[in-house]
């Protein structure tokens, strides 16, 4: 493709992107991720990373080993919806997890951007991931322009946060790439690691499975010490984001904002949940995909941790007819 042809749909694809709500999109090539892979390496030779991740470490860092027609990478940036805070005594659901699934509401925007590019002319088939793909998406988020990486690991985005939801559009034609973001706004900051519940934010490599976002996905027998650092958290943690002083003007608008949707739950109510209830509730969004068994779990933990009554109450009344969830047994005194 020319060099003005190149622009002009670059010029285009991010029109479309903002037109779609994206709030930010940029260009880079498909070279591999230079030095990724020895961060990588290191992460799984320590266990500390997610069984959530692909182990090859080729595809995780280099787009042409996912796709080999692969020639340009496109990084977008979705807002999170805005939600209400939870209230005194209630279960907290991260932002990522409240309302429909991220996933899904990604995948339409994505393919209503790539119907605008094929009614235009564009030829080839465009190929994405949100989350679930292998590539590193933060990574080239990052080489495409789109913000830096804090002290707290999120892609922040200068002027916007980092509340936003990511994906990777993968395209078999050349466009110019944009400039990497050279911004670190993190400066000596260091909110975001008095907050973390865990403790591990500013320790080299990122320790992900002692994260306690992972610690409420994870199916395994939670420690003592882990459980307790869940506190009232029923889905993920946002503890680090909501510190961080980038993210100041959008927490001030959710103490504003009307919203209907909430992250706080009744924990009582959580904890009860039953199979039609959860598909309800949480099936759709991205709070869902772990299933009821461990939001059930934290609903009890959390309960637990608050030195709440009904905990006592659940269980006597529970121990009677013997139906506690197996996923809760390891936890009975
Ligand atoms: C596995 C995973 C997790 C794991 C591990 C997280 C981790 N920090 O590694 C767990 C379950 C803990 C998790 C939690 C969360 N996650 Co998550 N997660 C992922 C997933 C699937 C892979 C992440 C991964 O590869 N980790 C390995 C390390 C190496 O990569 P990384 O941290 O993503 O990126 C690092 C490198 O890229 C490095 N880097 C950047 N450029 C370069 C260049 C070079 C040369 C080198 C060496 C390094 C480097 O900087 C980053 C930070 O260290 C991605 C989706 C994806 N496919 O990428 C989502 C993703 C990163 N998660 C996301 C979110 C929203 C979250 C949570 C906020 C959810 C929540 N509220 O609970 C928390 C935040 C926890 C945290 N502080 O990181 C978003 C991030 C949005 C953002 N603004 O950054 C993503 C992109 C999903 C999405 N599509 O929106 N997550």
């Amino acid at each position: 493709m020319k060099s003005d042809e190149q622009i002009r749909w670059k010029m285009k694809i991010k029109q479309w992107g903002c037109e779609l709500g994206f709030v930010s999109v940029g260009f880079t090539t498909a070279e591999a991720i230079e030095g990724l892979d020895s961060l990588l390496e290191t992460r799984s030779e320590k266990g500390l990373a997610t069984p959530f991740e692909v182990k090859e470490i080729k595809l995780r860092i280099d787009p042409q080993a996912v796709w080999d027609q692969c020639k340009t990478v496109v990084a977008l940036a979705y807002p999170l919806p805005a939600t209400q805070p939870p209230l005194k005594g209630e279960g907290i659901i991260a932002r990522s997890a409240v309302g429909e699934d991220y996933h899904q509401v990604l995948y339409q925007k994505i393919n209503q951007l790539i119907n605008s590019m094929v009614v235009n002319g564009w030829t080839g088939t465009p190929r994405f991931q949100v989350d679930t793909g292998p590539l590193v998406e933060r990574a080239f988020a990052v080489r495409a322009g789109l913000g830096w990486v804090g002290r707290n690991q999120q892609l922040i985005i200068p002027g916007y946060g980092s509340f936003v939801a990511l994906a990777l559009l993968l395209l078999d034609q050349e466009i110019e790439p944009d400039q990497p973001c050279t911004l670190d706004q993190c400066g000596t900051c260091q909110r975001c690691a008095e907050v973390c519940p865990a403790k591990i934010i500013g320790k080299e490599p990122f320790q992900a499975i002692h994260c306690v976002s992972y610690q409420t996905q994870s199916k395994a027998v939670l420690t003592n010490e882990e459980f307790s650092k869940i506190g009232e958290r029923v889905f993920g943690c946002d503890s680090c984001q909501e510190a961080c002083p980038h993210n100041k003007k959008r927490i001030q608008q959710e103490q504003v904002t009307s919203s209907s949707l909430k992250r706080g739950v009744d924990l009582l109510e959580t904890l009860n949940l039953t199979k039609s209830e959860f598909g309800e509730r949480y099936k759709l969004t991205a709070a869902g995909w772990r299933g009821k068994g461990v939001l059930q779990r934290n609903a009890f933990l959390a309960l637990r941790n608050r030195q709440d009554r009904r905990y006592q109450e659940w269980l006597t009344e529970r121990e009677k007819d013997k139906g506690i969830p197996p996923i809760i047994i390891p936890y009975l005194d």
